[in-house]
């Protein structure tokens, strides 16, 4: 074999390695679609364990349900699930998680994204590296903005975030934590 073919076949060996390593590490979306929804549809429960301290949500099946609504106005850059506030998530690795998304704000744009970024969330903070949803627009009349989507959580043990990435957004609160356990 001459030289520049063995050095070509080591580079792609070493960018397959990175492929495998990334994947193992990212969650990925398998579906997304766009819907409207209703506030007090966004209500329902995620079906998740709640936390003794009830700040984490704690999910055995690997079949993830997860109904995600914006904060109430007087509390506008957080999320509520199941009832909870930016509750930390426990999913076992691989997990297909299920997402409904709605934006109930009345006022502004927001978002759900799912990635290995951590906090202190930098600005702007980029959909680059995460998946998730589009930025949806806030409530009009009765009207819910949402979108339903299957995403499968990282196969490595890890602690990951869920956030908003409209600007300003993620570094004023609107961020979780997701355990991959
Ligand atoms: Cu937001």
């Amino acid at each position: 074999m001459n030289q520049k073919l063995t050095m070509a076949l080591a580079a792609a060996l070493v960018l397959g390695t990175q492929a495998l390593a990334q994947n193992k590490t990212a969650f990925q979306i398998l579906a997304s679609k766009k819907i409207t929804t209703s506030d007090k549809a966004m209500n329902a429960t995620s079906g998740g364990k709640v936390g003794a301290d009830k700040k984490s949500l704690s999910f055995a099946s690997k079949n993830v349900k997860l109904v995600v609504r914006t904060g109430p106005d007087n509390d506008m850059m957080s999320y509520r699930i199941q009832g909870l506030r930016n509750p930390t998530l426990y999913v076992k690795p691989g997990s297909t998680l299920h997402i409904t998304f709605a934006n109930t704000d009345e006022d502004m744009f927001h978002n759900v994204r799912f990635g290995a970024n951590k906090p202190p969330f930098q600005t702007p903070l980029t959909d680059a590296g995460s998946v998730g949803s589009d930025k949806l627009p806030h409530t009009k009349e009765e009207k819910v903005f949402g979108q339903v989507m299957t995403i499968k959580a990282p196969t490595k043990l890890g602690t990951y975030s869920y956030f908003c990435t409209v600007k300003g957004h993620a570094p004023a609160g609107m961020w979780g934590t997701i355990i991959v356990h």
